[in-house]
């Protein structure tokens, strides 16, 4: 049911917020948060930034014209206000949901969207894109990047900050400050802004020097302009760095992030400047619901949660254990026994399940920020200086270092530890999150040994191994998610490159990679019922593959089933079906893998369907292939 609300109902478009009278604004934003908690303490979401970005929104869509003027959010997870102001309030209730709208922006879904986004730092690269195209045409169209505080410790954004000089028009980055990245925000990025937040003594300062000089006589307003222009004097002598001005963009602020009209009086005067302009803005994290302001981190990104108690609906189910704690349980057991032992994170010590391991193991834990690709090759420097890094990074956000896996890690074989959480369909964040493509991506690379457990157990086991055993790079990947916790009792030692035979009953033969060893145990089961027979192979390794069992197996089946909760492109099918070619297998071989698509978002048991690599669908496969 769509809620109705008295200012907001007349807002059914883009641009209609220009109709409301500046005193409506104060009810809209309240209208705005109630409508973003009813909503998404139903469907799950990113609650705390958007809460914090209802005022900037505002003020953004009272200066922006939609959808000519181009506006870029950094990450997107805060673009839920813009979406409720550009004609989607009523599509909110499926935020998330399948078939319904994105947590993200989508240039598909709005073209009120600028730019398609889910990974961080990027918006300042996408508006200066979008600002020099306007440049080149010739037109005159507004472009502003959102960033938040978090974001900007990316390296992209800081690659971006070191082009923007090269735009001759204006352009507007919003900074975005809360202090807040998902955890508390770190780095030395981080603590400059906390300068220049707290740095209001240099406005007042400004600002009486400027009176003062007013009413000195023989000073007359060209000098006063002299002193308000002097960057290079007053305000280096009283902001350590300039940081800003210093790269050619003219800094302006702190502003207060919720105040409407301040917002918009800043916003305007910054678009009059035929410059690129950084409009630094504080907000809070969370503002107007007090169980978020009192814990961002947790409201970050949250499931469906009771609005009064914010208790997460249902409650999380005490009996399972997810992979991700089991990897933070494993690591503080391990560095307790392995002095040896550094873990790494970008931005997630809670989402990578580290948060335990940082607090106790404080000089052998580093959260570097956003900076996937420095955490890679800070950790090849630690491993080439004589630790055991284990890299922690959600297998999407990976995707940015792997320049730096083959570079930095793997071309001197450093043993470097990746611990790549959240690989295989992670759900409602969509195309941009879903971890499918790791298998393809690392298993190209030479002398990279890559794991992935049918189990809890089993990935203790390959930590284990992968800390304390093996040489050289490898990886371990696992799902979101509570751990499967069946075939206790196959639970053989790790040995590089070597499958486990589950069963070996003849039949149909399935080749399967982690996750997918749950849904085949099941397959198997059904199909024995139905009579059919069927032999099931835990792969645990990605690479090396273990073509020894897989060619003396092929001997004796013929029909072979590969499955990975993976692209089809480059994983694990491709590889195998390569590989029985080449030893001239004469059955047939048949993939189950993810297709080579975008997969959209949506609960991951319903993408699992749709995509056919559910339990139903592989006995369906298998069935056509038996008649
Ligand atoms: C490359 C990349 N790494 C990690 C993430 C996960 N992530 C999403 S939002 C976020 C924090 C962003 O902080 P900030 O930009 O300050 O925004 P806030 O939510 O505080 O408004 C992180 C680490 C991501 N989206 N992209």
């Amino acid at each position: 049911m769509v809620m109705s609300y008295e200012t907001l109902d007349k807002i059914k478009k883009a641009n209609d917020i220009k109709g409301l009278s500046p005193d409506e604004y104060g009810r809209l934003a309240k209208e705005i948060r109630r409508c973003l908690i009813n909503n998404v303490s139903k469907t799950g979401g990113h609650l705390a930034s958007n809460l914090g970005v209802v005022e900037l929104t505002i003020a953004l869509h009272l200066c922006l014209d939609f959808p000519e003027d181009k506006l870029v959010w950094d990450v997107g997870h805060q673009s839920y206000v813009h979406k409720i102001l550009t004609g989607r309030r009523d599509q909110m209730e499926s935020l998330r949901q399948y078939e319904g709208i994105s947590g993200f922006p989508k240039l598909s879904e709005s073209d009120c969207d600028a730019f398609d986004t889910g990974h961080a730092s990027t918006s300042i690269s996408a508006a200066l894109g979008y600002a020099f195209a306007r440049q080149i045409k010739g037109e005159n169209n507004k472009v502003f990047a959102v960033i938040g505080d978090g974001s900007l410790s990316g390296g992209m954004a800081f690659e971006a900050l070191n082009n923007v000089m090269l735009l001759k028009s204006n352009m507007v980055i919003v900074l975005n400050d809360n202090n807040m990245s998902i955890s508390k925000n770190v780095g030395g990025m981080s603590r400059y802004l906390t300068k220049l937040r707290t740095a209001s003594q240099y406005q007042n300062l400004k600002n009486n020097i400027e009176d003062y000089l007013k009413k000195m006589h023989g000073f007359g307003d060209n000098v006063i302009e002299k002193v308000r222009r002097s960057k290079g004097s007053l305000k280096h002598l009283l902001i350590p760095g300039m940081f800003f001005e210093d790269m050619g963009i003219t800094y302006i602020g702190p502003v207060d992030g919720h105040n409407v009209s301040e917002l918009v009086s800043t916003f305007n005067n910054a678009m009059k400047m035929n410059e690129p302009v950084l409009v630094h803005v504080k907000t809070v994290k969370g503002k107007g619901y007090k169980l978020a302001e009192e814990n961002p981190s947790f409201f970050h990104g949250v499931g469906p949660f009771d609005k009064r108690t914010g208790a997460p609906v249902p409650a999380p189910d005490k009996k399972t254990r997810s992979y991700t704690a089991i990897f933070g349980k494993k690591m503080c057991k391990m560095a307790a026994e392995n002095e040896n032992i550094v873990c790494i994170c970008a931005a997630m010590p809670l989402g990578t399940g580290l948060s335990e391991y940082s607090s106790i193991f404080r000089s052998r834990f580093f959260d570097v920020g956003i900076a996937e690709e420095h955490a890679v090759t800070f950790a090849a420097a630690l491993a080439a200086g004589g630790m055991t890094p284990v890299v922690a990074i959600y297998s999407t956000f990976l995707q940015r270092a792997y320049d730096q896996i083959i570079h930095d890690v793997c071309e001197s074989g450093q043993h470097v530890v990746f611990a790549v959480d959240r690989g295989g369909i992670v759900g409602n964040d969509g195309e941009t999150h879903q971890g499918i493509y790791d298998i393809s991506y690392l298993s190209s690379i030479p002398g990279l040994t890559v794991m992935a457990p049918k189990n809890g157990t089993e990935l203790e086991k390959m930590l284990d191994y992968a800390v304390n055993v093996h040489e050289g790079p490898i990886a371990v990947r696992y799902p979101r998610g509570s751990a499967y916790e069946g075939l206790p009792e196959y639970d053989s030692d790790i040995e590089c490159g070597k499958a486990e035979i589950i069963h070996n009953d003849g039949g149909i033969l399935l080749l399967a990679l982690g996750s997918m060893v749950a849904e085949c145990e099941e397959v198997y089961g059904k199909l024995k019922k139905e009579g059919i027979d069927s032999s099931l192979v835990n792969l645990r390794f990605a690479k090396p593959l273990d073509t020894d069992l897989i060619c003396e197996l092929s001997k004796e089946h013929d029909i072979i089933v590969t499955l990975e909760e993976s692209s089809i492109a480059g994983g694990i099918s491709q590889q195998i079906a390569a590989y029985l070619q080449w030893i001239g297998y004469e059955g047939k071989c048949v993939p189950v893998s993810i297709p080579d698509i975008f997969v959209e978002h949506g609960d991951p048991d319903i993408l699992k369907e749709v995509n056919k690599i559910d339990t139903d669908s592989i006995i369906d496969i298998i069935r056509q292939l038996t008649e």
